[in-house]
């Protein structure tokens, strides 16, 4: 059977919410970043890079969420998470290209300035550097929701893959979402999915586990 690692909330949210979908059995083990609990050694020991997601497959263990997310609409060719060949292919790659460098790329610095650089002042003005950038990234995916449902047209891995970014401007970073009223639009839809409340349902508890723990 599949196992997912993941963090409640992470990015990972986003293959957690597509082996939901796809609807075969599968086993989510979370761990808490708070705590640090990617650095420790059995975490380590699956993924060396100390990150989430991690996919633990028959055939061994996928790490970086494009790797992951593709092999579950892979597995579940009959869902049609993504274009099999052609130019439609090539711009579902476009779309989580974008999301794990330049979306992803957008929040290190914001969740953790003082891995980019020291000194409080400079952190300061990374941080603000980095909003403008946020921003630029989130009216970017706006505009290219605009007039469809999903980001291909229909339901994708690539639709599961926007979800994190949306909550984290909203919840984490305090942006008015009201200024992209397609991400809003396509954020609700996501919510509206029986597999996406099933997610939530279960990180809300592992993370309510982590915490007590
Ligand atoms: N490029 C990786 C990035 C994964 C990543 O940065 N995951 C974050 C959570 S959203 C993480 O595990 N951070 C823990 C850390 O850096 O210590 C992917 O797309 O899978």
């Amino acid at each position: 059977m599949i196992t997912l690692h993941y963090a409640p909330g992470a990015c990972s949210i986003a293959a957690h919410i597509v082996l939901e979908e796809i609807g075969q059995p599968f086993e989510a083990r979370p761990i808490s970043l708070r705590k640090g609990q990617q650095r420790d050694p059995g975490y380590l020991a699956i993924n060396p890079r100390g990150k989430v997601p991690a996919l633990v497959t028959a055939e061994g263990v996928l790490t970086e969420n494009v790797a992951i997310l593709t092999y579950l609409a892979e597995i579940a060719p009959e869902k049609g998470l993504l274009p099999r060949e052609g130019f439609a292919r090539a711009q579902a790659l476009s779309w989580l290209g974008f999301l794990t460098s330049e979306m992803h790329g957008s929040y290190g610095p914001l969740f953790a300035p003082q891995k980019f650089i020291d000194g409080e002042e400079a952190q300061a003005a990374l941080k603000e550097k980095a909003r403008a950038r946020l921003a630029g990234n989130l009216a970017d995916v706006d505009a290219r929701l605009a007039g469809r449902d999903w980001a291909l047209g229909d339901f994708s891995v690539v639709d599961a893959y926007l979800y994190p970014f949306f909550h984290w401007a909203k919840a984490y970073m305090g942006f008015d979402m009201t200024a992209y009223p397609n991400y809003s639009a396509h954020h609700a839809r996501m919510q509206a999915r029986p597999a996406v409340q099933r997610v939530l349902e279960r990180e809300a508890a592992a993370q309510a586990q982590l915490e007590a723990a």
